[in-house]
């Protein structure tokens, strides 16, 4: 297919606002935080998170915190601390170069071993899918982390859609190439466009989300507008920005962490405190905007819902 990189004008009456397309629990709590204090605390009980009571949400920014009680980053943390190697390594400098990136209009096409093989404009994405809010831990592999507000929808309710074949074992992600836009590209150093990869089990998993905003607003370009990768329980860059194309395939993907450092991390990159990276040990992590450290939980805290997918597997092999 052929990509069309110009901005075509869109007239501001087509232009739906994003909280339009979250489920309506969600368009409440996202208004909490949009509407500010007042609006959050006439509405407390509505609008947080249930695992939360009233009085400890009120001490919590915005009142969002994950299944573990740990607060949300603020809005301003998430939005100003990326990795987002297309624009820079830098990462405090990928907000301002992100600017002036134009995710519209964007195509995200679907296609390998499925039966009915689609691309997506981005408002049919967020239309066909509900788009609900997902409060997640995201570790890096740097060993920092951020608890974050997605809005999105699970990448399993795309993928049953196209119907996968029995062949299918993977599902390969790829970001969009710009290198126009995006100055990062330009650079020798790595493989572009970036690629990820998941097993098919992975994928399928509820936890897995497409996610198209945070904090109820669209996705910022810094983190990877207007569609991106979220898999909570391994590190950071499996997690894929601005993805434009999404292939079922039979062998297990060539990703560009792999090819820059084949003895690092594998494919797998399941967050696990006891298998240190190569030049680092995982066993705690530092929490973006809390002193000192805390321990590294094994599948970042989500051995609940995902440690049967390795059942049998030998995780100081496949890490
Ligand atoms: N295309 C692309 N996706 C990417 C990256 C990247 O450089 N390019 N960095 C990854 C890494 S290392 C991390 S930790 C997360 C960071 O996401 P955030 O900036 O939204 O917190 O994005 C991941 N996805
Ligand atoms: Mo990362």
């Amino acid at each position: 297919m052929t990509h069309k990189f110009k901005s075509v004008p869109v007239k501001s009456s087509e232009i739906t606002p994003y909280s339009q397309y979250l489920s309506r629990r969600d368009f409440l709590k996202a208004a909490g935080i949009v509407g500010g204090a007042a609006l959050l605390a006439a509405c407390a009980p509505s609008v947080t998170e249930s695992t939360v009571p009233e009085s400890e949400a009120s001490a919590i920014p915005g009142g969002k915190a994950d299944e573990l009680r740990d607060p949300a980053n603020s809005y301003e943390d998430i939005t100003n601390y990326n990795n987002y190697y297309e624009f820079t390594t830098d990462k405090e400098g990928v907000a301002r170069l992100a600017q002036k990136f134009n995710p519209k209009p964007w195509t995200v096409e679907v296609y390998g071993l499925v039966n009915k093989p689609k691309t997506y404009g981005i408002e049919d994405l967020l239309s066909r899918f509900t788009q609900e809010e997902r409060i997640y831990r995201l570790r890096c592999v740097e060993a920092w982390s951020m608890v974050i507000p997605w809005t999105g929808f699970t990448l399993a309710s795309l993928l049953k859609e196209v119907e996968p074949t029995s062949d299918a074992k993977y599902v390969r992600f790829e970001t969009v190439y710009r290198p126009e836009e995006m100055p990062g590209q330009k650079s020798p150093f790595y493989p572009w466009p970036y690629q990820e990869g998941l097993r098919l089990d992975e994928a399928l998993h509820d936890l897995t989300i497409l996610a198209t905003g945070l904090y109820g607003q669209p996705m910022p370009n810094q983190n990877g507008a207007p569609i991106r990768l979220v898999v909570p329980w391994k590190y950071g860059f499996k997690s894929i920005k601005s993805i434009t194309k999404i292939e079922l395939v039979a062998e297990q993907p060539t990703t560009l962490w792999s090819m820059v450092g084949p003895n690092e991390y594998g494919f797998y990159s399941n967050v696990n405190p006891e298998v240190p990276h190569p030049r680092w040990s995982q066993a705690t992590e530092r929490r973006i905007g809390e002193f000192g450290r805390r321990p590294t939980l094994m599948f970042n805290g989500y051995a609940e819902e995902v440690a049967h997918l390795y059942a049998g597997m030998d995780l100081s092999v496949y890490y």
